[in-house]
């Protein structure tokens, strides 16, 4: 196996959770619009943009949208999700991260983030995160959704470090794909059964143990 010299973090589920505030977002649309939306569904929309994430809902829910409606119905989804996220802190950094951050930090292992989302800055921010990436790339900065490894490729490139000696920290299985495609070594954060595709899985990162990471940075 290739010696990791750098490694990306995506965001939603991987540092924080922030799916029950997009569950919330979501479903305050979906009412609106007259149809209920589960927990269920919110699960297949881990790792899918904003824009794909509408669209399925409108399936769902067997509605369709003119342009300039899709449009404000997406910004008022953002508007509420952000007023929900306004009381992330540090507390809510997911139990495990921060210490595998300085951990890798210690080894001079440089890290990114590689996020679907376009609130990617402003949550590292709240959580006291942003200046520990040395490089974030986010909605803001692909044309091509997970599966696709645009997000990742970027990412390693930013920090310098080749897709094959990379590792990816990935709660979604069009993330944990996006990192396969790439070349990358994958580790998923979540249940076994989903993340099945996943090089390594783990079901938080407080299992993860620092000899663990300590032999793929030196392999
Ligand atoms: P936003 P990740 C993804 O983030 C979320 O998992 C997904 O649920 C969300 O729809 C997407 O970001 C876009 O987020 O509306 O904030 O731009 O998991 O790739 O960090
Ligand atoms: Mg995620």
């Amino acid at each position: 196996m290739n010696k990791i010299k750098g490694v990306i973090f995506d965001l939603d589920g991987v540092i924080v959770d922030t799916a029950k505030f997009h569950f919330l977002a979501w479903k305050k649309l979906a009412n609106g619009l007259g149809f209920d939306f589960t927990e269920l569904q919110n699960e297949e929309l881990k790792g899918v943009s904003r824009v794909r994430s509408l669209e399925k809902i409108l399936e769902w829910g067997n509605t369709s949208l003119s342009e300039d409606e899709f449009r404000e119905k997406m910004a008022v989804k953002n508007d509420n999700y952000l007023s929900y996220i306004t009381t992330l802190t540090s507390e809510d950094i997911l139990p495990g991260v921060s210490k595998i951050i300085d951990f890798l930090s210690e080894e001079n292992i440089p890290i990114a983030l590689g996020s679907a989302s376009k609130n990617a800055r402003p949550i590292l921010k709240k959580t006291g995160l942003l200046e520990k990436f040395q490089a974030i790339v986010d909605g803001n900065d692909v044309s091509k959704a997970k599966p696709d490894p645009e997000v990742f490729n970027i990412a390693a490139e930013k920090i310098g470090v080749a897709p094959e000696n990379c590792l990816v920290f990935e709660d979604s299985v069009a993330g944990v794909q996006a990192a396969n495609i790439a070349g990358m070594i994958s580790v998923g954060i979540g249940e076994k059964e989903v993340l099945h595709e996943a090089d390594y899985i783990f079901s938080s990162f407080e299992e993860i143990e620092e000899e663990f990471l300590k032999k793929l940075l030196t392999t």
